[in-house]
């Protein structure tokens, strides 16, 4: 059906306007595009961008929790941040797996990030504070998240929309844990729930950041969504989270740290103020509070993990050397 392909191709490939219609079809009907499928350079590197940038954001985004794990009040609440921040890594692998069915070698997007040359979610520049942070992180970072997710669950790329699938039920459970965890606090004395509130006054702004720049400043947007790899803009998807997230800070007895927060009858949603969008920049350029950091982290875990790859490639060797044998003696 396509008279040419992309995975392999070697960039003197020519997309003629017949192969770049026949693509649009194949996606305006909702078929998935699957990894050796033929498709544009464009919206491969589009994929490869923006899921490795999840990836690395999942990664990245285990260690403002991890540093808590041996601060939880509870065991109970231990063995649920620990199983959460194991499950923060799991969808990072799966993550670096699509990205490799396009592709691009794990080593390369690792390097990226480690050289700091690849972008992560603003959010985990932010420093993760007091145990209230745990739960605000739970319940709005999640929950941005979650919002986000669920209409990547329908990208036109199968690979990412089956992992976004997975990645949802175990965020839908995260937000739960972080929701329930300021649930405590705010039933708690009064310096639980102020420390509830300092917490949701800290995160709010920057989780509504996670959804990008505002839509006119959004480059990729556009035609992200023309190929069904988006399906909402940034700005259509944050107000959608403003929605459903300040009924449940009602429901906590807390508020949001907006003055000018309103429901608006007419469009059936809340205004509210311009995020503060220099901020938003400085961190997604490298200058917010956490990000030399996060990066010095990752890489002191790259050189400490160096001798496990080492150990893992020797005996992946050995066993195909002694396939090798095997099979050898039995001709
Ligand atoms: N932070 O044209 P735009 C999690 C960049 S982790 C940093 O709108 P696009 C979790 C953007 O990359 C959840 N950079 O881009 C883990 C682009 O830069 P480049 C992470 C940002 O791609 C642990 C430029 O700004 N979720 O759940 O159409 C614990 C222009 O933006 C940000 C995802 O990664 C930002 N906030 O839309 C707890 C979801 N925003 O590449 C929880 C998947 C924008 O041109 N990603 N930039 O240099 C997406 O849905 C989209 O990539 C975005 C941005 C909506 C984020």
């Amino acid at each position: 059906m396509y008279s040419q392909g992309l995975i392999g191709a070697d960039g003197s490939t020519v997309e003629t306007e017949e192969f770049l219609e026949a693509f649009q079809k194949r996606v305006d009907a909702e078929q998935k595009i699957e990894p050796n499928d033929p498709m544009p350079e464009g919206y491969r590197r589009t994929l490869v961008r923006q899921i490795s940038q999840h990836a690395h954001s999942e990664i990245v985004g285990m260690l403002p929790e991890g540093n808590w794990i041996t601060r939880a009040p509870t065991l109970r609440r231990k063995a649920a941040l620990l199983a959460k921040v194991q499950d923060e890594g799991g969808h990072g692998l799966y993550l670096y797996s699509a990205a490799e069915t396009l592709g691009v070698s794990r080593e390369e997007l690792t390097d990226q990030l480690l050289t700091g040359a690849a972008k992560y979610s603003s959010i985990f520049n932010y420093p993760a504070l007091t145990w209230a942070d745990i739960g605000a992180i739970g319940w709005l970072v999640d929950g941005a998240a979650i919002m986000n997710q669920i209409a990547l669950c329908r990208c036109s790329y199968g690979p990412y929309s089956r992992a976004m699938i997975r990645i949802c039920k175990e965020e839908s459970f995260h937000q739960r844990q972080g929701y329930e965890i300021l649930l405590t606090l705010c039933r708690g004395t009064d310096a639980q729930k102020k420390m509830a509130q300092e917490a949701v006054n800290r995160i709010w702004w920057p989780a509504l950041m996670m959804f990008g720049p505002h839509d006119s400043a959004s480059t990729h947007s556009d035609q992200s969504m023309h190929w069904k790899i988006k399906r909402f803009s940034n700005d259509n998807l944050r107000d959608k989270f403003v929605n459903a997230t300040v009924p449940q800070a009602e429901y906590l007895g807390l508020t949001v740290p907006d003055p000018n927060l309103k429901w608006n009858e007419e469009k059936q949603g809340y205004d509210y103020s311009d995020i503060d969008w220099d901020e938003f920049w400085r961190v997604v350029k490298g200058d917010g509070i956490c990000n030399r950091d996060r990066i010095k982290a990752r890489q002191k875990a790259h050189r400490e993990g160096a001798w496990v790859r080492e150990a893992a490639l020797a005996f992946a060797e050995k066993r195909a050397g002694a396939a090798d044998a095997a099979r050898t003696a039995a001709e």
